[in-house]
């Protein structure tokens, strides 16, 4: 099995390419393995190699998972340069922390699964894992949630019982990579070809997994703090780890809140059994407060919809609809400045070329 199959290259994907890149062929594919920096790794049929930061076309971000064509260069001097990026066929993005409006940040590219990794050596936070399964599902990939430590979990039952609760019909697999435990339920759901990428909080054994499933410890690993349980960001870049047989996993650093990007359909498909009420309420633009016949409400008086379900549901909602709004204000800022520009442009020539208005 040559390097690129060993990172999930695929019939399906060397169909794509021929179709971009079509022959006599002037490039070969190649995968992006890591991002750090500014500095790109990528493996083609014949290895790993680094792109130089200037051999990358500055409107093209690349994001581990992609699979790009890339032309010329060789091991010992260099000079790849990436000529062109295929198609994402799904795209796993968050809002930057601190940052109203901003980029999205782009965590990983054709992703098949999304483990979404909750340990079991602390309190589930419901809402940290709903959030994490909306932008799972918003991605285009098939969210599953891993629980791990199961060794170590000593409330082990109820964080069970409530994870499966909250998941709402997302698979859960319980693992423990220091028991090696639920390693070959999780690897036999990661099939040749497909790539799942790991989400979860610093210190959540994402990287441990990994090894754990790999049978090796080349994925830095690092001790929880004692006391609040918090890892130490032990993994610094998102980077693509073959398991070998075609089958990649994506290990990630963990992250402290995931705020949700554009994320619509995945909040649809996470709180179908929400969304579904809302026919039922008697006024179609019922604000399912305090309208007489709202189903939403009868819903949680019978007790058939959580309040708690419901309150993050609206708050992710909102939190949604205000990002909307910021990016309506910036496009028409941005767009009344474009216009100002090539009016100014016009008046620039005119005064130059002595035209009339
Ligand atoms: N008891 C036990 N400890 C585990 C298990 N998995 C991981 N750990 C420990 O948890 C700590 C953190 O594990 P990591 O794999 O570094 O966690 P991570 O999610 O990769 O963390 P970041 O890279 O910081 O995002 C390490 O001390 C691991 O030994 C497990 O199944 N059981
Ligand atoms: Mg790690
Ligand atoms: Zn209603």
């Amino acid at each position: 099995m040559n390097t690129l199959t060993q990172y999930g290259f695929t019939d399906p994907i060397d169909a794509l390419f021929t179709l971009h890149f079509p022959p006599p062929p002037g490039a070969r594919p190649a995968r992006v393995i890591r991002t750090d920096r500014g500095r790109v790794l990528l493996a083609d049929q014949d290895g790993l190699f680094h792109l130089d930061s200037d051999h990358l076309d500055s409107d093209c971000a690349l994001v581990t998972g992609d699979w790009v064509a890339v032309a010329g260069g060789n091991p010992a001097t260099g000079g790849h340069t990436v000529v062109g990026l295929l198609p994402r066929f799904s795209l796993l993005r968050r809002k930057r922390a601190h940052d109203p409006l901003s980029e999205a940040q782009l965590l990983g590219a054709n992703i098949d699964l999304v483990g979404v990794v909750v340990p079991l050596d602390r309190p589930l936070s419901t809402n940290r894992l709903e959030r994490t399964l909306v932008a799972a599902r918003d991605s285009g990939a098939l969210p599953v949630v891993i629980l791990t430590k199961a060794d170590l979990s000593t409330r082990f039952d109820d964080v069970v019982t409530e994870t499966i609760d909250r998941a709402r019909g997302v698979e859960v697999v319980t693992t423990s990579a220091e028991a090696s435990d639920g390693l070959d339920e999780l690897r036999g759901r990661i099939g040749p070809g497909q790539t799942m990428a790991l989400l979860g909080p610093s210190g959540a054994g994402k990287s441990s997994l990994i090894n754990a499933l790999t049978g090796s410890s080349r994925q830095g690993t690092c001790q929880v703090r004692v006391g609040d349980g918090k890892g130490r960001h032990t993994t610094t870049a998102r980077e693509l780890v073959p398991l070998g047989d075609g089958a990649v996993v994506m290990d990630t650093p963990g992250v402290r809140g995931f705020a949700l990007w554009d994320a619509e359909d995945g909040l649809t498909d996470i709180f179908t059994d929400v969304e579904e009420l809302f026919p039922g309420c008697r006024f179609s633009d019922c604000a399912h407060d305090r309208e007489p016949g709202c189903a939403v409400r009868s819903a949680i008086e019978t007790g058939a919809l959580a309040e708690r379900r419901w309150q993050s549901y609206r708050k992710m909602e909102r939190e949604l609809a205000g990002l909307h709004r910021r990016q309506e204000a910036a496009n028409r800022r941005h767009s009344t400045r474009s216009v100002r520009s090539a009016r100014d442009s016009a008046k620039d020539y005119r005064n130059r070329f002595g035209e009339d208005e």
